[in-house]
């Protein structure tokens, strides 16, 4: 299997200008028909043109008209070349044959509920029709799409709709015209039956522009949401970016078959029906919230990513670690900014460090990779280091440079590259050139894996009123990369005072540059430091006591941090911090330390006791009236069990399930009647509303329940099923279910098939149901779960519904780890099917594996023998080989 590598990126020997494509669609095959304009780059030289493509017949090619003969061209199983092609610009014309109706990879053109869609990114294009399918080749693209008109009444494709009619035959067909130039992976085409929700927005230079939602007609009522999302996002990227839409149009489609969350396509976004289908009665919150932030996300790549794509997709990180942070933001701006900050950094911490502390630990700009599609693969739907770490790092530019400069970063970068398909280097520059600024070696976050390890010491000097941190930092030896250099590591912290107020930072440290940090616009009290070197001190001068510091404050950096402070100062962190981000982390931090702690005693057959100054912490958040009721529900939840296990030498998943369910339930027992106090004031009878303060009052309503129904109490169960049965939302509805089910008990399975029957007609909302049960770590539960496959509702070949119930199953500790390998087996069996049908998501399954030498020597045994099985499958695919052998290695 071929490697590619990032240092052998070469300029394309020939650039295309224009393509005109031409679908006819059937419904045995479908003829693709491509004219392409051909300039070579350097002319007068012919170089043979190579065209990637692949599981198509290929009709015919013309150069300049003349048919090219078996010996003008050479035809592979993945590629197409012209040996000999003319030494200036020419008219290239291939006719290939496909077969969309047997495509259930998912990627090129496939059908999905019976009508044609695409996904062309990363390398999707080549299974429509051979082509140069890099990003850095950009053409101008005209699409005449014809169909049966019955069946496939609505035609769209990339830019404006320039003619449309009737044909023999009950056929049909449009003709799309996309001016902005674009690579391949922004095509897209969409035939079927599909209705609209239409509304419009105006730019803000005056333009309207049409906005359309697409989906099967029973679905359109549930597409208010969506389209509020789209609003609201051209808005926001106008208010904050100065971005205004560039087309007179914007599509957006809703599909159920979908490998990822959703695409970008130019002014014609496919959407995972997930991500775009809301109703108050069948979507909670989350999925509102989820919605929202896809939806920003999408729209925006039209500026990032679209108009200034990248050169190869080693640089994926450019469009999408900036896109990410744009959606976090854009989220943050539409809700709460703490709580939004809160989600980010614990999805980066449970997800991304994990992952570069393994086997697949890569760069955000990795060096190398066999299936390019990997780079998507993570745990959730929008992915791991190349999108969330590539999104902190374009938080630290903001951080370094303040709003203002990131914004005049932001603007030159699109001054000068509008158009063009640049690296991260450039948009390094640009950041660096409108700030005229050092950013010494911050570029390392592209080049170097792994998280750094930050170690800081503080010291008092009462007699000099100095008060100085010590900082050490190591980075990882990571795959291919065993020696680190120390990186650019902007710390942002503040100086509590005893009365728990932040110190005024006007002394200076050491070299006399003190950066203020900025929020909403006004100076705060924190600072950041530039810290550069392996080891560095920072002394503040002017300290009359000792001050408690509050570091790397809204998670400055994406770095793990080790602190000399004892737990008596992060009790006062979490009492006083101004910073609200850490005063959530002062409170994860004990929780952490208390979980290991208690793992110790529980793997030593200890009692197991819970420290009564954590509860008392847990119960003056919980009680307290001026917090954010949604930041409260963040700050009573527990490390997860993931986080803990990382944090151990060898993960010992049943010791840390039966700490946290031990505490979990100690928690509701003391804090019993403060807990049902919150459940009982935070009902309501109004209509659902999505937005942040009955958002947030769910939340805390929820959590509180889910403390109470662990205790199995009749009184707490009974109270459950009160709040099950009058729910009027999905939000508060599944909470409940989830509240029910997570113990066994008679009532569990009642409930489980009551809320089946209610819901059976609706796939998204079956697909929580089966992603409720799976996650179940009622012991065992493999067996459920291999039942579950065989539900009439389940189909291996619709990813949401692997994803609800494989993936939710390998997120489980204790069953998908259960020390008889049964969780194995399991996974083991469903990837090797999955890859015959589709690649990527058997990849994305597979990946559940990649941490296995992190437990005992049992269960390494057992996850090996099933990746050594999984690799040794005849005609596997490159995707799941790529992460199967490397999790070996
Ligand atoms: N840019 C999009 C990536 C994507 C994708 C990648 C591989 C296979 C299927 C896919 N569907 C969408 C999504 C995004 O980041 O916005
Ligand atoms: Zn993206």
């Amino acid at each position: 299997r071929k490697e590619v590598f990032l240092k052998d990126y070469k300029l394309p020997d020939y650039y295309f200008d224009t393509i005109d494509l031409d679908f006819s669609l059937g419904e045995e095959r479908t003829i693709v028909s491509s004219r392409i304009a051909v300039t070579p780059r350097v002319k007068g030289s012919s170089p043979p043109l190579s065209l990637d493509g692949q599981d198509m017949k290929l009709i015919s090619v013309k150069v300049d008209g003349n048919e090219l003969k078996e010996g003008e061209y050479h035809l592979g199983p993945k590629r197409l070349t012209l040996s000999s092609p003319p030494l200036d610009s020419f008219l290239l014309e291939i006719v290939t044959e496909i077969y969309p109706q047997k495509n259930t990879s998912l990627e090129g053109l496939y059908k999905s509920s019976g009508n044609f869609c695409t996904q062309c990114e990363a390398e999707g294009f080549r299974k429509i029709t051979y082509y140069q399918d890099r990003p850095d080749i950009m053409a101008r693209y005209r699409c005449r799409i014809e169909a049966d008109k019955e069946l496939y009444p609505v035609l769209l494709s990339n830019g404006n709709l320039v003619e449309q009619g009737d044909l023999e035959g009950g056929r049909h067909y449009a003709i799309w015209d996309d001016p902005f130039k674009k690579p391949c992976y922004l095509f897209a085409l969409v035939a079927g039956k599909l209705k609209s929700r239409d509304d419009s927005f105006v730019t803000c230079s005056g333009r309207k522009v049409d906005l359309r939602i697409w989906t099967p007609e029973q679905d359109v009522p549930k597409t208010a949401h969506a389209m509020y999302s789209l609003k609201a996002a051209m808005k926001w990227d106008e208010e904050v970016f100065g971005l205004e839409y560039d087309l007179d149009l914007f599509n957006i489609v809703a599909v159920p078959d979908f490998n990822m969350g959703a695409m970008e396509n130019k002014s014609l976004n496919i959407f995972n029906s997930k991500l775009v289908l809301a109703s108050p009665e069948t979507a909670s919150d989350e999925d509102y919230a989820a919605i929202l932030g896809v939806i920003g996300h999408e729209y925006f790549h039209n500026w990032t990513g679209n108009r200034v794509t990248c050169r190869d997709w080693f640089q994926l990180s450019l469009k999408e670690g900036l896109t990410v942070f744009r959606d976090q933001e854009f989220s943050s701006d539409m809700g709460s900014r703490t709580v939004k900050r809160i989600a980010d950094v614990s999805r980066v911490r449970t997800t991304q460090f994990p992952q570069d502390a393994g086997p697949m630990s890569h760069p955000v700009r990795p060096h190398s990779y066999i299936k390019m599609d990997n780079f998507y693969t993570g745990k959730t739907w929008h992915t791991v280091t190349v999108y969330r770490k590539g999104a902190e790092v374009v938080r630290m530019y903001k951080t370094l440079l303040g709003s203002q400069g990131f914004r005049m970063g932001m603007d030159l970068y699109f001054k000068r590259h509008d158009g063009q398909a640049v690296t991260c280097e450039d948009f390094f520059a640009a950041m660096r050139d409108a700030n005229n600024t050092d950013l010494a070696n911050f570029l390392l976050w592209y080049s170097q894996a792994g998280t750094p390890f930050v170690r800081v010491t503080s010291n008092y000097n009462a007699e000099a009123n100095t008060f100085s941190l010590k900082f050490s930092q190591e980075v990882p030896p990571t795959p291919g990369q065993p020696v680190k250099e120390p990186m650019f590591i902007p710390v942002i912290i503040g100086l509590l005072d005893s009365a728990g107020k932040d110190m005024v930072l006007s002394s200076m440290y050491h070299d006399g540059t003190l950066q203020s940090v900025e929020k909403d616009g006004q100076p705060v009290h924190s600072t950041i430091l530039r810290f550069t070197k392996k080891e560095e001190e920072f002394v503040f001068s002017g300290i009359k006591d000792r001050p408690i510091p509050s570091l790397l404050r809204g998670f400055s950096a994406p770095v793990r941090l080790e602190t000399d402070l004892t737990d008596d100062d992060f009790f006062f962190l979490l009492a006083h911090d101004s910073d609200e981000f850490n005063r959530w982390e002062a409170g994860q931090v004990l929780g952490r330390k208390l979980m290991l702690k208690l793992v110790g005693d529980f793997q030593q057959n200890k009692d197991l006791v819970l420290n009564s100054k954590f509860i008392g912490g847990l119960r003056s958040i919980l009680i307290d009236q001026s917090l954010d009721k949604e930041f409260i529900a963040k700050a009573i939840t527990l490390p997860g069990e993931g986080e803990i296990m990382d944090l151990m030498a060898v993960a010992d998943p049943d010791a840390v399930h039966a700490v946290r369910t031990f505490m979990r339930k100690q928690i509701a027992r003391e804090l019993k009647s403060e807990l049902l106090g919150v459940v009982a004031s935070n009902r309501s009878s109004e209509e659902y509303v999505f937005n942040h303060p009955n958002m947030a009052r769910r939340a805390l309503k929820n959590k509180a329940l889910a403390y109470l129904a662990g205790l199995e109490d009749p009184e707490c169960h009974e109270l459950a099923m009160q709040e099950y049965k009058s729910a009027t939302n999905m939000t508060e509805q599944f909470a409940a279910l989830v509240a029910i089910t997570q113990t066994a008990s008679e009532t569990r399975d009642e409930v489980l098939s009551d809320f089946y029957n209610k819901w059976q007609h609706d796939f998204l909302v079956v697909n929580k149901w089966f992603a409720l049960q799976a996650v179940s770590d009622i012991p065992g539960n493999v067996e459920n779960v291999k039942k579950l496959l065989n539900h009439p509702a389940f189909d291996l070949r619709n990813p949401n519904k692997v994803y609800s119930l494989i993936g939710a199953f390998c997120s489980s500790p204790v069953n998908f780890h259960a020390k008889d390998g049964s969780g194995y087996e399991f996974l083991g069996e469903v990837v090797v099917q999955l890859d015959k049908i589709n690649p990527q998501v058997a990849s994305r399954m597979v990946s559940a594996f990649s941490r296995w030498k992190r437990y005992d020597e049992t269960r390494q045994k057992l996850a090996k023998a099933q990746l050594e099985m999984i690799v040794s499958v005849n005609g596997l695919s490159e995707n799941v080989y790529e992460i199967a052998s490397k999790s070996l290695a």
